[in-house]
């Protein structure tokens, strides 16, 4: 069957013109991405503006993720994470504890660390930067993808300093980049009904636009699967393109699936393969300035995420090794993935895998030798 074949039943065939042409897609063009029930149209256009940007290259990061600490002032209602202090199931990494993840991150040859954790009700804000400065001082060679916008935030408010402050400081101790967390839906009402005492979208864009302009670069997500509407995501693209358009700081962006298990909202259930993939492929029509689009496998499967690979993105994280976030809320998938199995399944997809750094440099493969370190 053609493309257009394929379109004309979906509705898309404008679109795919438009598509075709280079243009930008409204948001009304959007609604229409999100009505169609023919995916493998709306895959195959996704397809197209991912090749024609991308090619048929597919990267991939070897890297660990440490969440530090699950006990947090806050009580988002999507969230099976967080914890009081002394309820079951809450935790704190010793400084140790953190660097013995960080030792093994190395020697299993990761490139990236990515760091996330609750709002830590006790913590100073020099917790932070120490935190940041012992792993880089003893491995240099990692980068450190660390801290949601959020906790950004919340290290501003800790420390009675300008976000810009923060972030410069946390720069000096080794901050590479930020990740994409916290954005959830960028609308005021799932902010008011999900997590009305986390910060905002208005918030959340200005973080980054921040970071931006202080040469931080960092990701993008959608969490998508809850009580939000066609429209609200929409509106959520079009803030996150709009920023780009401003600053060109963003260098990717992930939907990420939720996942109910011992959440407040857990009657909502969870979305499936399908929900997945559309939500690559719309990202990837309607964010034409983001360069990547990542599947986040730990939230969708292996399987998923390599269809996904046809139908949008051109990106994977990652090898991961331990994942606390989506695990507490009821994933079965595994927490670690070999490189092998990454690129794999990249190739398995037709596609060309390429080792990447986090700021999406091509790295060697295989990697070379790394010197010891205590
Ligand atoms: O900020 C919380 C989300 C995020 C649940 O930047 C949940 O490269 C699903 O942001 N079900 C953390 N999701 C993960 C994240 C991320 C992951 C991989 C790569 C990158 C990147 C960023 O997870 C949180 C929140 O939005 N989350 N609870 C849940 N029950
Ligand atoms: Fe705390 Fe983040 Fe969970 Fe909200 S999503 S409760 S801020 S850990």
């Amino acid at each position: 069957m053609t493309l257009e074949i394929l379109t004309d039943r979906s509705g898309l065939f404008e679109l795919s013109r438009k598509v075709d042409r280079g243009e930008r897609l409204t948001a009304d063009d959007g609604m229409k991405l999100y009505a169609t029930t023919e995916i493998a149209a709306l895959g195959q256009l996704a397809d197209a503006a991912n090749q024609r940007r991308n090619g048929l290259r597919v990267g991939y990061n070897v890297n660990r993720h440490i969440n530090y600490s699950n006990v947090c002032k806050l009580s988002c209602m999507f969230c099976a994470y967080a914890k009081k202090h002394g309820q079951d199931g809450a935790y704190e990494f010793s400084m140790d504890e953190i660097l013995a993840r960080a030792k093994e991150a190395y020697e299993q040859g990761a490139d990236e660390v990515h760091i996330v954790g609750g709002l830590h009700p006790d913590y100073p804000w020099e917790y932070y930067p120490a935190m940041l400065r012992a792993i880089k001082s003893r491995y240099p060679e990692l980068h450190l993808k660390a801290f949601t916008a959020v906790e950004i935030d919340y290290f501003a408010a800790l420390a009675g300093k300008p976000h810009e402050w923060v972030l410069r400081e946390l720069v000096a101790a080794g901050l590479g980049s930020l990740p994409g967390g916290g954005a959830e839906i960028l609308t005021d009402r799932v902010w008011k009904k999900l997590y009305r005492d986390k910060m905002g979208p208005d918030k959340w864009i200005e973080v980054h636009r921040i970071a931006h302009k202080a040469g931080v670069r960092s990701n993008s997500t959608m969490l998508h699967g809850h009580i939000e509407r066609d429209d609200e995501k929409v509106e959520h693209m079009l803030r996150i393109r709009a920023l780009q358009d401003e600053t060109g700081g963003f260098m990717t962006f992930i939907p990420l699936r939720f996942h109910p298990d011992n959440t407040p909202i857990r009657r909502l259930g969870i979305v499936h393969g399908v929900s997945s993939i559309r939500e690559i492929a719309v990202g990837r029509l309607l964010l034409d300035n983001v360069p990547h689009v990542k599947t986040y496998w730990i939230m969708t499967s292996l399987e998923v995420a390599q269809i996904c690979l046809t139908m949008g993105a051109d990106d994977m994280d990652g090898t991961v090794v331990e994942e606390k976030i989506t695990h507490m809320a009821g994933a079965k998938t595994p927490e670690h993935v070999t490189e092998a199995d990454l690129r794999r399944c990249i190739e398995e997809a037709g596609r060309i895998p390429y080792r990447r750094s986090t700021t999406y440099e091509e790295l060697p493969y295989p990697a070379p030798a790394r010197p010891v370190r205590d």
